[in-house]
């Protein structure tokens, strides 16, 4: 048994889902999880054996234009390591978390291993911006064991930060039982009648989702099939989207429900999962939406090729390319048969390839080589 410190964010982006489940089901295998982030995750919605949550307070003053979150983490950090004995510490997107959590293992000694997870945005984004680039180009290189979910990110990190890193590749997950095809008509009949398909896409509706092409799609698909669009989440570009949606006409056709506790009930109602993203690590939410069954349209970027046969388990598109993202819209929508193998071989693919516990030992392969 093990004691392990998980530093994540709350929210229901992809990197604290991953945190969160990858804690649950090593809570479940025995080890003590202990996460660490300034609220309880959103995953973490009741009482699991073996886990304990440590909120991370942050402490205003009216000298402090910006409250010094990485730094309050870090104390907890301290104090999590300290109370609880923890044997090492996995950071969950690289800033701040990577580099608290050195900060933190510098403090006590060095007796703390770290292990970082990147996740996307940390080095495709935020990590490049010169206001973080070098503290994360310090945490990377101090960190006792590196992953990253795809070999698109691997890539990316190591042309970004030197090809010296040394980084495993860990794909994301998805839990399989979970996430599985459901039959819900009570819940497909609160978005659309029984002949009309449903479209769907989940995201932070920031700009790298291209929330304009999602609406685009649809509009494109709405004019010759039945089809309804859920929009499930916030963010900045929701109200934009709103007005999208009235200017293309289909408004009466699109569902905006914000966010959702449950996004296996989302998934359940979906014939299509709607994924142009302007890059995309790995791509979680498509993940999840093929272990239920549901064909996705994507981008060609980023990791999403690592997970999508082309034409076999979903479709990848050229970036920007709306009209052949509606084009393979189409065909799905008119050829049942086409569309029932790509689910089945959608499903198969996450069972087989992504479900968590094939990527689970990987984890704990990683944590035994930086407790050695
Ligand atoms: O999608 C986001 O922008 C949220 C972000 C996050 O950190 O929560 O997602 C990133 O991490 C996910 C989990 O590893 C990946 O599945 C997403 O592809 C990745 N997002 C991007 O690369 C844009």
């Amino acid at each position: 048994m093990k004691r392990i410190g998980i530093i994540c964010y709350p929210t229901q982006g992809g990197s604290g889902i991953v945190a969160t489940e990858l804690g649950l089901e090593l809570a479940k295998l025995g080890h003590q999880v202990h996460f660490i982030s300034y609220r309880r995750p959103f995953r973490l919605d009741r009482i699991y054996p073996n886990t304990h949550f440590h909120q991370v307070e942050v402490s205003e003053y009216p000298l402090f234009e910006y409250p010094p979150y990485s730094l309050a983490l870090t104390s907890k950090i301290v104090d999590v390591a300290t109370r609880s004995g923890l044997d090492l510490v996995h950071a969950h997107y690289a800033i701040p978390h990577a580099a608290s959590a050195w900060m933190a293992q510098q403090m006590l000694s060095e007796r703390l291993p770290v292990i970082s997870t990147l996740h996307g945005t940390d080095i495709t984004l935020v990590g490049q911006d010169p206001s973080y680039l070098p503290v994360t180009r310090f945490t990377l290189a101090h960190c006792q064991a590196l992953t990253a979910v795809s070999d698109f990110l691997v890539a990316e990190t190591h042309r970004v930060f030197g090809a010296e890193l040394e980084i495993q590749r860990i794909h994301n997950f998805v839990d399989t039982e979970e996430f599985q095809p459901r039959h819900r008509p009570e819940l497909r009949a609160c978005f659309a009648l029984p002949d009309e398909r449903i479209l769907l896409h989940v995201s932070n509706f920031r700009p790298v989702k291209r929330i304009p092409d999602v609406l685009a799609i649809f509009a494109r698909l709405a004019v010759a099939h039945p089809v309804r669009l859920v929009l499930a989440g916030l963010g900045p570009e929701r109200n934009a989207a709103k007005e999208q949606a009235q200017e293309l006409g289909v408004a009466e056709r699109v569902h905006f429900i914000g966010n959702q506790e449950s996004i296996v009930d989302l998934m359940s109602v979906a014939d299509l999962y709607l994924l142009p993203s302007q890059t995309e690590s790995f791509g979680l939410s498509a993940l999840e939406a093929m272990s239920c069954g549901v064909p996705v349209l994507a981008s060609r970027v980023g990791g999403l090729p690592e997970l999508i046969d082309d034409g076999e388990t979903s479709f990848l598109c050229p970036l920007g390319d709306v009209e052949a993202f509606a084009e393979q819209g189409r065909r799905l929508l008119a050829d049942r048969d086409l569309y029932h193998r790509m689910s089945a071989a959608a499903r198969a693919v996450a069972v087989e390839r992504f479900a968590i516990e094939r990527i689970l030992p990987q984890y704990l392969e990683a944590y035994e080589r930086v407790l050695a």
